[in-house]
C-alpha cells in the first residue's frame, strides 16, 4: 500500500522522461500550441498508454513553463517545470557534459561540477514527486534514460507500492570508466530503486551488474540482483518480489536485462512505398548530378557519431584516386544538437573545416564531394534520402543502439542498398548482415566503403533481406511489450528473444 499521507493519483501506467512527447510552441501572436514531437518512443508507447489509463510526465522544452496537466491526442500530459538554471546545470551540464561523455567511454572529457550534481539531484527529486503524485495505488511507472537515474530510488521511498521500470537508452560503461564519477554509488543506488533496469546490449547490463557488485557488494545471479531492504519497506512491496537471502536478511530482487530498442518499422516502409517519396528520391539523385553511387550519413551533430572518422576515410579515398566525385558523392545530414554545450560547438567547427577542405580539394563545378546539411528535415525527406542512397554510413564510436541504421533498413523495401555499420553501435548485435566496421581503423573503414560501393546486386539483396527480417520481426512495439511484461512478471519467459 502507499505510505499514509502521500498523495496518490489515478493513472495506472506513468512514463517519465526528460522531454515530453509534445513541444510547446508559442506563435507570434502569443497563442500556444502543443505539437507532437515525432519520436519512436511515442509511437511505441501510444497504444499501451491509451489502453492502460496512462500519463506522461516530463519537461515541455521551454524554461519556466508552468502549464497544468492536459490531454493531447488521448494521452494525459503532466508537465514538470525547469528553470533556466536547471536547464544549464541539470540538463546541459550534468546530463550532457558529465554523463553523456562518461557513458560513451570518455570520447570527450567529462566535466565534473558539484553544482551540476546538486542540480541533478534536485531536478530528479522534482520528477519523482510529480510521478508519485499522479500514479494510482499499485500502479506502474516507467522511467526513461540517463537524465533521471535517481528517480527510481526516490519514487520507491515515496511510493513502495509501485512497480518501477527504468530504461537506459545510451551505453552503460565498464567499471574502470564508470568509477571516475564522484557520485557513482548514488547513481547505482538510484537505479536499484527500480524492479527492472533495461539496457540496449547484453554488455551494458553486464557492466551495470558488475558496478553493483564492486560498489555495493550485493549478491547477483545472472540478471538478478539482491537488494537488502528493511522490514517496514518489505511489507509495502509485492510479496513475489521479496525473499530471504542465504544470510537470513530480507532482499528485493531487481533485474538488469537487455531489451534492444527498435523503430516503428511498418511506418518507415509505408512512407518509402509512397509514390511522391520515391519521386523525391529520384529528384535528390538528379540534384546530385546522378552519380553512380550516393552515400549517406544521418546523425545529430554529436562527437559520439564518428562523423570525423567517416569524412577522413572518404577524403583519403578521394586523395588516393580510389573514387572520384563524378562517381561517388556523400550526403551528410548533421542535425543541430546541444548547441550551447562547448564540446558541440568545437565539433561543429572541426566537421565544417574538414568538409570545407575536402570540398575545396576535390569538388568540381558540377559535382560536390560532400553535400553537408546542418539542418533538421521532416521524416518524409529522411525516407527519400534513405531511398536515394546506395550506401548508408553509420560509423559511431559509441552508440546505445542507433536507430538510423534500422530506419535505413526498414525503408529499403526494394531489398537494395548497403549498410556499413560500426561495431560500437548497439545495432551491431542484431544487424549482423551489415558490413561491420571498426571506425577507428581508417584503412579498414576505407576498404569497407569500397566493398560497399562494389558489392554485387545479388549480395546486396541477400544481406538486405536478412537485415529487413530482423527489423520487421523486432519492432518498437515488441520492445515496449517485452519490457512491460517482464516488468510486471519477471518470472515469466521473456517474450523478447535476446540477442547473443
Ligand atoms: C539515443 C541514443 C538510441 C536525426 N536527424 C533528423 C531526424 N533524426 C532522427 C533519426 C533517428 C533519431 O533522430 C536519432 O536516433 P539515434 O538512435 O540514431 O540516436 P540518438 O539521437 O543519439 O538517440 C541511441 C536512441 O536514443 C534510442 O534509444 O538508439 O543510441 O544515443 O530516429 O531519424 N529525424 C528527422 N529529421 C532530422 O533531421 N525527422
Amino acid at each position: 500500500a502507499p505510505r499514509p499521507n502521500t498523495p496518490v493519483g489515478t493513472y495506472d501506467l506513468v512514463v517519465v522522461s526528460n522531454r515530453l512527447p509534445v513541444d510547446k510552441v508559442t506563435r507570434p501572436d502569443g497563442s500556444v500550441e502543443w505539437r507532437t514531437s515525432p519520436g519512436g518512443l511515442v509511437t511505441a508507447l501510444e497504444p499501451v498508454m491509451k489502453q492502460a489509463d496512462g500519463a506522461w510526465v516530463g519537461w515541455a522544452g521551454v524554461a519556466d513553463d508552468e502549464s497544468e496537466p492536459f490531454e493531447h491526442d488521448d494521452i494525459s500530459i503532466v508537465p514538470v517545470t525547469l528553470s533556466a538554471a536547471d536547464i544549464e546545470e541539470y540538463y546541459e551540464g550534468f546530463s550532457n557534459d558529465t554523463l553523456w561523455p562518461l557513458y560513451h567511454d570518455v570520447i570527450a572529457p567529462p566535466t565534473y561540477h558539484r553544482e551540476w550534481w546538486e542540480s541533478y539531484v534536485r531536478v530528479n527529486q522534482r520528477f519523482a514527486e510529480k510521478a508519485a503524485s499522479v500514479t494510482a495505488t499499485d500502479g506502474t511507472v516507467w522511467v526513461q534514460d540517463y537524465q533521471l537515474q535517481l528517480v527510481p530510488k526516490i519514487l520507491r521511498e515515496l511510493r513502495p507500492d509501485l512497480t518501477i521500470g527504468f530504461f537506459n537508452h545510451i551505453p552503460f560503461p565498464a567499471y574502470g570508466i564508470f568509477s571516475q564519477l564522484p557520485w557513482r554509488a548514488q547513481i547505482i543506488e538510484g537505479l536499484l530503486g527500480a524492479d527492472l533496469i533495461g539496457f540496449q546490449r547484453a554488455a551494458d547490463a553486464g557492466n551495470f551488474t558488475r558496478a553493483v557488485r564492486r560498489l555495493l557488494s550485493f549478491t547477483t545471479k545472472g540478471t538478478a540482483i539482491d537488494v537488502p531492504i528493511d522490514e517496514e519497506i518489505s511489507e509495502a512491496i509485492e510479496p513475489a518480489r521479496v525473499s530471504t537471502s542465504r544470510r537470513g536478511s530480507l532482499v528485493r530482487t531487481v533485474h538488469a536485462r537487455h531489451f534492444p530498442i527498435s523503430i516503428d518499422t511498418q511506418s518507415f516502409e509505408d512512407l518509402a512505398r509512397r509514390p511522391d517519396i520515391q519521386a523525391r528520391a529520384k529528384e535528390i539523385r538528379a540534384g546530385l548530378g546522378n552519380p553512380k553511387v550516393v552515400m549517406l550519413g544521418v546523425d545529430r551533430l554529436d562527437y559520439t557519431k564518428g562523423i570525423g572518422h567517416r569524412l577522413k576515410a572518404f577524403g583519403e579515398l578521394l586523395a588516393d584516386g580510389a573514387v572520384t566525385v563524378e562517381d561517388v558523392t556523400l550526403v551528410q545530414v548533421a542535425s543541430p544538437s546541444r548547441e550551447r554545450v562547448a564540446a558541440y560547438q568545437q565539433l561543429r567547427d572541426e566537421v565544417e573545416l574538414t568538409v570545407g577542405r575536402i570540398n575545396g580539394d576535390y569538388s568540381s563545378i558540377s559535382h560536390t564531394a560532400i553535400s553537408y546539411l546542418h539542418q533538421g528535415y521532416p521524416r518524409e525527406e529522411m525516407v527519400a534520402l534513405y531511398l536515394a542512397s546506395d550506401v548508408m554510413l553509420v560509423t559511431a564510436l559509441r552508440d546505445g543502439m542507433n536507430l538510423v541504421a534500422k530506419e535505413y533498413v526498414a525503408s529499403r523495401f526494394d531489398d537494395d542498398g548497403v549498410l556499413v555499420l560500426s561495431e560500437f553501435a548497439g545495432a551491431a548485435d542484431e544487424l549482423k548482415s551489415a558490413l561491420l566496421v571498426n571506425p577507428h581503423d581508417i584503412d579498414g573503414l576505407k576498404e569497407s566503403i569500397l566493398e560497399a560501393i562494389q558489392m554485387t546486386k545479388s549480395e546486396r539483396t541477400k544481406r538486405m533481406r536478412a537485415l529487413r527480417k530482423r527489423v520487421r520481426d523486432y519492432d518498437v512495439s515488441r520492445w515496449s511489450t517485452a519490457f512491460l511484461s517482464t516488468l510486471t512478471d519477471p518470472s515469466g519467459t521473456p517474450s523478447y528473444v535476446a540477442t547473443k
